[in-house]
């Protein structure tokens, strides 16, 4: 890999309804490089085309999103993707500045992925089949409902660290990573189905979600209007 940064590299990717690909597109456009990106974006039905060969022999995991560097190699893993770019490209490091903010962002990154939104994801997958065999592979109504009260339970932790007025998780004036997790973790929260939503219950996570709705970066990212969140969607 050289390291010259092509002009438009290929991405593949899902509407603003799924959470991963979305945490790398708030991203892209918060560091402002999202217009040097091709996006292919699949429909993910349940024969959708991140499950066919075409993709798989890209990316194995059958998983958005999946980029493609300007030599051919394959990217994939959200947060392993935005770490590459977040350097590669010049401008404000969304990942934390130094040594400091990158450990501390990485902290709550993980808290909030691992607790939060995979949790809320676990409980989608496995207390409603929507997505079809090929995906929803198992029903489990006590795991899925663990799974919620675990996601409810981290949310509670992120509230309170929140309650001592900072506007980001950091403490910083602009969100970096993990404000984007927890943003998008939010927003799969308020996906109807899910019926656990992280809203006015959790004081200062409304507000931080609110603030998130002030930032052009953040609507430019859910523009498809394909969130499946009303509030994101039915926006004027
Ligand atoms: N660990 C991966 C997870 C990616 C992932 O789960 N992507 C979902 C969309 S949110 C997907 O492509 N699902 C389609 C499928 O599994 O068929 C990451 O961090 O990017």
């Amino acid at each position: 890999m050289t390291n010259e940064t092509p002009s438009r590299l290929q991405l593949f990717t899902s509407p603003s309804a799924f959470p991963n690909p979305q945490r790398l597109r708030i991203f892209l456009h918060e560091k402002g490089i999202a217009d040097r990106f091709a996006e292919r974006i699949y429909d993910m039905s349940p024969v959708g085309e991140q499950r066919q060969w075409p993709h798989l022999k890209m990316n194995p995991w059958g998983e958005t999103p999946t980029l493609k560097l300007a030599d051919g190699s394959i990217f994939s893993e959200t947060a392993a993707i935005v770490r590459y770019l977040d350097q590669e490209f010049p401008g404000r490091r969304i990942m934390g500045e130094g040594p400091l903010e990158q450990g501390l962002d990485t902290m709550w990154d993980n808290r909030i992925w691992v607790h939060i939104l995979y949790r809320i994801v676990t409980a989608f997958h496995v207390l409603h089949q929507g997505l079809g065999p090929k995906l929803e592979l198992t029903s489990n109504l006590a795991w899925g409902e663990h799974c919620r009260k675990e996601a409810l339970a981290h949310a509670s932790l992120v509230d309170r660290h929140l309650s001592d007025g900072r506007e980001w998780l950091l403490g910083g004036e602009a969100p970096t990573f993990s404000d984007i997790t927890m943003a998008t973790a939010i927003a799969f929260s308020k996906f109807p189905v899910n019926a656990m939503p992280l809203d006015e219950r959790f004081e200062h996570i409304d507000a931080f979600w609110k603030r998130w709705q002030q930032r052009p970066a953040f609507l430019a990212a859910y523009a498809d209007r394909q969130s499946g969140v009303p509030e994101l969607d039915d926006r004027t």
